[in-house]
Formats: C-alpha cells, structure tokens, sequence
C-alpha cells in the first residue's frame, strides 16, 4: 500500500524576512542569509547549478548513493524510520529508500507546507509500499516525531547535498546536536559532506564560467526588491565567491560597484564602492574535521562512503 498520511502541523512561526535582512544590513560586515536564496528562480537556478560542470558535488553524491547503495543500506539494517530534515531531495531520497531494506516509513520535517506536500505527493507515486508522513515543523527547534506505523529497528536522518556546509560552525553544530536528539540512542545521521580540495578546483565550482551561480546570487536582490520593496540596483553588485582557507569554505559575497544606498522599510543603508556583504558559506571538511564536528555532537562515525577521488561523501555518524 502507497500512502501519504495527512501532514502533521506542529505550527512553526512564520518567519520575519522583513526584520531579519534589516537586522542583517544593519550589520557590520552587511549579511544576509543563504535561506532567502530560495524562491522559485532560485531554486530553478540551483537545479541549473546542480548540472555545470564546475559543480561536481550533486552529481558525486547521486554517483555514490548509485554505486554503493548496497552497503549503505547494509549499514543502515531493516526496519528504518527514514527522517529528513528538508522536505526531500527528489532523486536522492527516492534512490536511498528504494536501496533501503523494508523501510518503515519515511518522515519529511519542512516549515514549508506547501513543499512539503509537494515533494511527499511526488515521492508517493515513486515509491510504491512505503508510507509517507509529513511533518510542518521548524526542525532548529525541539520536536517530536509521529507514531510509526510498525515497529522501527532504529531511526536515521538523512541530510544530503552538504547544505551542512551552509550554516555556520556553531549552527551547525547546534543542528547536529539537534539530529542526535530527533534519532535517539542507537539512531544515525547520513549527511553528505563536500571535501577538502584543491583551491582552484573549489572556486571553480562557485564560479561556472556559464555565470549561473552569480545569476543566483544577485537573484537574492531580485526577490528583496519584489517581496520586501528594497530598491537594490542589482547591475550594481557582482558576485563574489572565494575559499577561505583558514575557515575551510567558500565564502560568497555581493560586491557594490560603486557609492550607493538602499532603502528598505523607510530605512536606508548606506554601501560603500567595493563593500563586500557576506550572503553564503560553503563549507568543506576533511575526515579529522567530520570526526571532531561529530563528537562535539554526541556522534560517531560509524562508516563512509566516498566516490574513489574523495570530492564528497556521505558519513554515517551514529549517535
Ligand atoms: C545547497 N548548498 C549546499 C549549495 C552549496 O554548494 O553551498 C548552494 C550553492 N551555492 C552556490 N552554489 C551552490
């Protein structure tokens, strides 16, 4: 039987674009967060991204879970409750659940209803026999799970895409702390992460030579400018990715061109010529840093797999 059970709403706050980006010009350095990247133009110019051939990391990712879904579903044993925290990654959680021995269900946590409904309406028709149980919620904040339909043999969360990679050191440790808690002891976490590399290979793959990733970048000032009324003049900023080395990630910044204000909710922020406003992290991590990010979250790692060059892989950290 194919089902998706009604979406369990545990209500999460709207979240305050408007005060957010406000509090984030009103910055020094001047942020914005990578999350608003994702209206639909953004999130059309990511599945572009996802197909250059500078970006090598969603087709690694999708290479291993093809390649190697045996032992990851070993890994993982039967009776799984599968939970994600995003409403699905489409082509990944469908191939990792279809390798899955006898999963027990599979549980979608989104702020988004209507992504949330979405993706479970498109998973249902993929996936014949596995149940689907949506869940609205914010998952940074404390939640609990649904009832499983049957009895589970443990729970694992599957983060893909290294959107770990896009919060900071300390969100993402709070995130991961948040995972162990949502699986419990005995669960698991399978996160992809991308890898160190060389710099030439890394800014490469934020800075296509087709200019889609800029193209998705300054559309953050496009979708500022529709939905909150900002004036930005976007031909006046240009896109800026580069591999901070110390930090170990690519750090992406809009530049303005030139002196220039910009007014937002009757407020004006001043840029300077070449002030650079810090809008995503990237991060990229070697063994040593997953292991001791992991243990920094009650985690171990408990088995990798990588494609054979090393570029990415997806851990799995048991808690
Ligand atoms: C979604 N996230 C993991 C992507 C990344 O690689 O940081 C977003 C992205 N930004 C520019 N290119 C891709």
């Amino acid at each position: 039987m194919n089902a998706v059970m009604p979406l369990i709403d545990l209500r999460p706050p709207v979240e305050d674009m408007l005060s957010e980006v406000c509090r984030g010009l009103a910055q020094t350095p001047k942020r914005i967060s990578s999350k608003y990247f994702y209206d639909a133009r953004g999130s059309a110019l990511f599945e572009q991204i996802c197909a250059q051939p500078e970006y090598y990391l969603t087709r690694t990712e999708l290479g291993i879970l093809q390649q190697q879904i045996g032992a990851i579903a070993e890994a993982l044993g039967p009776d799984v409750l599968l939970i994600e925290f995003g409403s699905g990654s489409g082509i990944k959680t469908e191939r990792l659940l279809r390798g899955m021995r006898t999963p027990v269900a599979y549980v979608p946590i989104d702020i988004s209803r209507s992504a949330l409904r979405a993706s479970a309406e498109a998973l249902r028709q993929a996936l014949p026999g596995v149940p689907i149980i949506p869940v609205c919620a914010d998952f940074t904040q404390a939640l609990s799970l649904p009832t499983a339909p049957r009895p589970t043999k443990r729970r694992v969360l599957f983060f893909p895409g290294s959107t770990l990679g896009n919060f900071s050191t300390d969100d993402a440790l709070a995130l991961l702390r948040r995972m162990r808690q949502v699986v419990g002891t005995g669960g698991a976490v399978l996160i992809g992460l991308d890898m160190k590399k060389s710099v030439e290979r890394l800014e490469a793959a934020y800075n296509d030579a087709a200019g889609v990733t800029a193209e998705f970048t300054l559309n953050l000032l496009v979708r500022l400018n529709r939905e909150l009324g900002a004036d930005f003049a976007v031909d006046r900023f240009r896109h800026r990715a580069r591999y901070n080395r110390l930090a170990g990630r690519i750090e992406t910044h809009l530049l303005s061109q030139c002196r220039q204000q910009v007014s937002l909710d009757g407020q004006r922020f001043e840029f300077a010529a070449g002030e650079a406003m810090l809008v995503e992290y990237s991060a990229k991590y070697d063994q040593t840093d997953v292991e001791r990010m992991a243990s920094k979250s009650g985690l171990a790692v408990e088995r990798v797999f990588s494609d054979a060059e090393g570029d990415f892989s997806l851990q799995l950290l048991s808690a």
